[in-house]
């Protein structure tokens, strides 16, 4: 196996709604992620809110359509996820030992913005919620860890959502911006690599999730994104005035997407659906918007524009290098009879016949991996980092309390192998790598807890129960084992 760099990043990534419940604790306030029921692989997962006349609704979180008046919140009858998750509220000792027995370099993790800022409105944070990262941090740093912080992990208040249709409306810009400060400047020296949004092109599927927004429309897209992206250059700007050293890296979802056949077409069609992903990064990583975007804007009668001090806000605020999460890659056909929804996907794709899909339908292909770091080194030329990327499946503890998961261990390994190419065969500036789900914990598009991708069991139920104690899987042992030979020895 080609050699990784000296310094290369190890680690894992979590994110806080669906690690750490503790979800009303110590002043902590309410993220949209609390408001989102458990689904299964079959059902989708709701979102609850109170209306007008005091009636509870639940409505599956991409239909969402809710009065102006609707408000979000957690209620008797329904069973929430984020409100337990993993417990590492009160296992982060010693699940931040366990990383540093496998020998984490760096470990992906979010703050909960509402454990600062509990509705974002308030002028002053929450200082248990400060203590509360001081203490993980702390403890990173007794194991050499560098923490790599996701400022906004799907867990924005919905106070703000009460107040004006949260990242609707561009005064949420400046509550996310004094968060930003108040973390920057009290973690200064303790974290160097921030991310201020996970995969931010999310807010188009899911605007609820990813930005608090009640419902989706394409004006709504449009400023959601202007919105984030102007925040997203600002925490840069921030981040750099806090500490020089402050590394801060733009973050969308990635995929690779082939075209079904070599008609024209569908080439096209691959290529359009590819950007998704790049708008997004072409603001973060350029500062300028494509003009493909403002011509759709046009097109579908849009209202949009930048100011001269919004266009100047982006450009200072282009991101130090470039992180994504791959789980799968897709198929376009421009032939609306081929087309055909390849089950469990997150995308509209044809399903590919030389992939074999996980247990969640999700099609596995690292070569799409390599394919993936090509295009965006070639487009952006910017250092990047690889910051999930994993297999959900259903594990079994064994009553001697080990974890056999080959699975985990050859998804991960595969994917490894294509990043040494892209490293040495492609030339590529790779940064790191921070496989997702390093602990246990409840899944983003379902809320299970038994999709599960790597290293650390915990030992909880889909519906919040169990003693929460923890064990390692068999890929912990050889995770250790790739880290220590710096991803030499992955048999
Ligand atoms: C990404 C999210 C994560 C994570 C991951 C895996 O889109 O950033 O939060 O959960 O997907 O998805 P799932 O948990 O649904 O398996």
């Amino acid at each position: 196996m080609g050699k990784f760099p000296k310094g290369f990043l190890w680690g894992g990534a979590t994110a806080a709604n669906q690690l750490e419940g503790g979800w009303n604790l110590e002043g902590k306030g309410i993220s949209t992620s609390d408001c989102v029921t458990r689904g299964s692989r079959s059902s989708q997962r709701l979102v609850t809110y109170k209306t007008r006349d005091g009636k509870i609704a639940a409505v599956p979180i991409y239909e969402l359509n809710a009065p102006d008046d609707a408000e979000f919140g957690c209620f008797a009858g329904y069973d929430y996820p984020s409100h337990t998750a993993a417990d590492f509220y009160h296992h982060y000792k010693e699940d931040i030992a366990l990383l540093g027995e496998m020998g984490f370099k760096i470990y992906r993790m979010s703050i909960n913005w509402t454990r600062i800022f509990p509705t974002g409105l308030e002028k002053e944070p929450n200082e248990a919620g400060l203590e509360f990262y001081d203490r993980v941090f702390d403890e990173c740093a007794k194991y050499g860890i560098k923490p790599l912080v996701t400022l906004s992990h799907y867990e924005t208040p919905v106070g703000l959502t009460h107040a004006w249709n949260s990242w609707d409306d561009a005064r949420t810009i400046d509550c996310y911006c004094r968060y930003v400060k108040t973390v920057g400047e009290r973690y200064k020296g303790k974290v160097e690599y921030w991310l201020p949004f996970n995969e931010i092109n999310s807010l188009e599927g899911a605007p609820f999730t990813a930005a608090g927004v009640r419902k989706k429309s394409l004006q709504g897209a449009a400023n959601i994104a202007k919105h984030q992206l102007l925040a997203s250059a600002k925490a840069v700007q921030i981040l750099h005035e806090i500490d020089p050293d402050n590394k801060v890296g733009g973050m969308v979802f990635y995929f690779t997407c082939y075209p079904n056949t070599c008609h024209p077409n569908d080439v096209l069609k691959a290529k359009f659906q590819m950007r998704v992903p790049h708008f997004y990064y072409d603001v973060q990583a350029t500062g300028i918007y494509p003009s493909w975007k403002l011509k759709e804007y046009k097109q579908n009668g849009i209202d949009f524009s930048l100011s001269d001090e919004e266009q100047q806000t982006l450009l200072k605020g282009r991101a130090d290098f470039l992180a994504f999460s791959y789980y799968m890659s897709v198929v376009a056909s421009a032939d609306p009879e081929v087309l055909a929804k390849q089950p469990g996907n997150m995308f509209t794709s044809v399903a590919n016949p030389y992939l074999k899909a996980s247990e969640w339908g999700w099609q596995i292909d690292p070569v799409g991996l390599r394919c993936a770091l090509n295009e965006i080194w070639d487009r952006y030329h910017k250092p990047i980092m690889v910051v999930e990327n994993g297999l959900g499946a259903e594990d079994v503890l064994n009553e001697d309390g080990t974890v056999h998961d080959p699975y985990h261990i050859e998804y991960i390994k595969s994917h490894i192998k294509e990043i040494s190419k892209a490293i040495n065969e492609d030339g590529i500036d790779v940064w790191g790598y921070t496989s997702w789900g390093c602990i246990d914990i409840v899944s983003c598009s379902t809320g299970e807890i038994h999709k599960r991708y790597g290293f650390i069991y915990v030992n909880a139920e889909d519906d919040g129960t169990g003693d929460f104690r923890r064990y390692r899987k068999d890929s912990f042992y050889w995770y250790k084992k790739v880290i220590e030979s710096n991803g030499e020895d992955l048999d």
